[in-house]
């Protein structure tokens, strides 16, 4: 059992990238972190690592998903990471699968995690929501509406719950990154590693750590202080479809 004083953060998407770099560094803060994703290996390695706990999760089932937050005794930190892209498409040739699996995880899957926690966080006395949206939340761009108004929408969830919990020892922060080399692009070219390295070429994106340090500053702030959101990108990143490459 974990002692009384200890601090529980629950970080979904966890088994690479961003999620994976995010535990570490709350779990370097001292905190107890539950890491949730479908691949069992990956998550078990790294739950043994930073000593945290590693439990199934597949953000796009409901049943998983209140399995999951069932299983969560207590909660100060939840980490609304699993997401992604699928295709870059127009919307006349927009493909309904690939759309499916956008919205279910990042906005059905965010919304699944804050239905299922929220009441333990608030129980908890000191609450902390942080959602990975993207600069996808905030810009639209061609042959991205899939991805771009799943964001969108991940986001708008995010920002309500602001309001809707006003007065409640609970805080929400955005975190919207551009570039960061992870498994995203590959995800989003279906494995085509040409076309994933193509994305970063010429420039240097973010690395998953770099908005991990984010995530754990956040997360380090006195109760009293909600960072509402951040927006960060490369140095060479203007924009979603502007960048300067060398
Ligand atoms: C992805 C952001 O800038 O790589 O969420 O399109 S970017």
């Amino acid at each position: 059992a974990l002692p009384a004083d200890t601090r529980v953060a629950v970080v979904t998407g966890a088994s690479s990238g961003i999620g994976e770099a995010s535990a570490r560094e709350l779990a370097g803060q001292g905190f107890h972190v539950i890491v949730g994703a479908r691949r069992a290996d990956r998550l078990e390695a790294l739950a043994a690592e930073i000593g945290g706990t590693a439990l199934p999760l597949d953000v796009t089932d409901a049943d998983s998903c209140a399995a999951f937050c069932s299983a969560i005794p207590r909660l100060h930190v939840l980490v609304n990471n699993a997401g992604g892209a699928k295709g870059t498409t127009s919307v006349m040739d927009a493909d309904e699968e690939q759309w499916r699996w956008m919205w279910e995880t990042n906005v059905l899957g965010t919304l699944r995690m804050v239905k299922g926690l929220m009441p333990t966080l608030v129980d908890t006395g000191d609450g902390l929501v942080i959602t990975i949206t993207s600069i996808a939340a905030l810009e639209s761009y061609d042959n991205g509406s899939g991805y771009t108004s799943a964001k969108h929408a991940q986001a708008v969830l995010h920002r309500t719950l602001r309001g809707e919990h006003l007065g409640q020892p609970v805080r929400f922060t955005e975190i919207a990154p551009g570039m960061v080399d992870t498994e995203f692009s590959s995800v989003r070219f279906d494995g085509d590693a040409d076309k994933a390295a193509a994305v970063y070429r010429g420039l240097t994106p973010m690395m998953a750590e770099d908005i991990a340090e984010i995530v754990g500053f956040v997360a380090s702030r006195p109760p009293h202080v909600n960072l509402d959101q951040i927006v960060v990108k490369p140095r060479a990143q203007h924009s979603a479809m502007r960048a300067h490459r060398d």
